[in-house]
């Protein structure tokens, strides 16, 4: 398994579950001292960073771009796959499209999370099922022609009213045309919304494509009540060899939030 840590860059949100904040290449030296493998990007759009800095970035600190999140297209524009209107599904389809040809040239996949939706008001769940699906498989589609997977995250049920937990989210991925999405185990949405956080994660099993490593309270694993070490080994029982991405809260601060991450990291995966 493979350490990340989380930045974001959208000087708008000034609070969210992201470790390092405001500068790339402040951040990314803080993530490479550390020894992390990799940084999961959060950026307002495709074109925020520039491809030849990011690249330059990744060799000089050696580190890997794991994922890039999509979450800014909701956030910043309104934009969901399951918007009830035509033109903010395509909006939505389009911004992610240009997400995913950002991350692609790095190696990253996309992640969808807020980018989902929700049922809205007066719309039956079957029919927003049916854009989500129709979104995921277009992207999808796109995704394999740029050689990455696309990530599809459950979120907890005050997200998101279409799909909570990994076992829906399998069935729901599955049934697509396309085999080239993959889940996201957030492990802070899973302890909300799952049973048990093994159980899902055994069966869940290969479909899962990246972690994100968050605590009960979403600040840094070891901060909370998270039974830890029954996660790892179910992760370890699967096979994931994926990223272990810390996307939590800066608590107390990045600096420590970042260090706690690590050595939970090395703790439980070293
Ligand atoms: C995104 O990865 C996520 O987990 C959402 O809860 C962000 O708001
Ligand atoms: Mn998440």
């Amino acid at each position: 398994m493979k350490s990340c840590v989380t930045i974001a860059l959208v000087s708008a949100i000034k609070t969210g579950p992201w470790i390092y904040w405001n500068d790339l290449e402040t951040s990314m030296a803080k993530a490479a001292a550390l020894g992390f493998d990799a940084v999961e990007l959060f950026t307002p759009a495709a074109d925020t960073v520039s491809l030849s800095l990011l690249t330059d970035l990744t060799h000089r600190y050696n580190l890997n771009v794991a994922a890039v999140g999509t979450g800014a297209g909701k956030v910043l524009y309104g934009l969901t796959l399951t918007d009830p209107d035509p033109q903010i599904r395509a909006s939505a389809i389009a911004f992610i499209g240009a997400m995913i040809s950002f991350g692609a040239t790095v190696g990253a996949p996309a992640i969808i999370g807020s980018m989902q939706g929700n049922v809205a008001p007066g719309i039956e769940k079957e029919q927003a099922l049916n854009w989500l699906a129709d979104g995921l498989s277009e992207l999808g589609q796109l995704a394999e022609s740029k050689g990455v997977k696309l990530i599809y995250e459950p979120l907890n049920r005050y997200e998101t009213n279409l799909i909570n937990d990994l076992n829906t989210g399998v069935e729901f991925i599955r049934a697509l045309p396309t085999r080239q999405v993959v889940l996201l185990a957030d492990l802070f949405h899973m302890n909300i919304e799952e049973q048990s956080l093994p159980e899902s994660i055994r069966a869940a099993g290969s479909y899962i494509g990246h972690v994100h490593f968050a605590d009960s309270n979403r600040r840094p694993i070891g901060l909370g009540h998270t039974a830890m070490e029954e996660v790892a080994t179910a992760l370890r029982e699967i096979g994931y060899t994926g990223y272990v991405s810390a996307e939590a809260f800066p608590y107390p601060n990045p600096d420590q939030a970042a260090r706690q991450t690590i050595q939970s990291f090395k703790m439980y995966f070293g």
